[in-house]
């Protein structure tokens, strides 16, 4: 299980759940304030995408690359 949370005046943060149980926090996108968002696997590869819209009107799809430890 991997958590999404979006922090207001700041970067959003991905939890990548771990076989131990513990969680790994990962930045996501820009600090520009996220009100709503939708996880996915827009690819297929497995790993969970977010869709986020953001405070000013603009959207922004973050494709999961934890392997190289980033969302693009
Ligand atoms: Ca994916």
């Amino acid at each position: 299980m991997d958590l999404y949370a979006s922090i207001y005046g700041g970067y959003d943060l991905f939890y990548a759940g771990q076989d131990t149980g513990a969680f790994v926090p990962h930045q996501v996108g820009d600090q520009r304030d996220v009100v709503g968002t939708a996880p996915g696997d827009y690819d297929g590869d497995g790993d969970l995408d977010v869709y986020g819209v953001h405070v000013d009107g603009r959207s922004a799809l973050y494709r999961n690359e934890l392997e190289s430890h980033s969302f693009v």
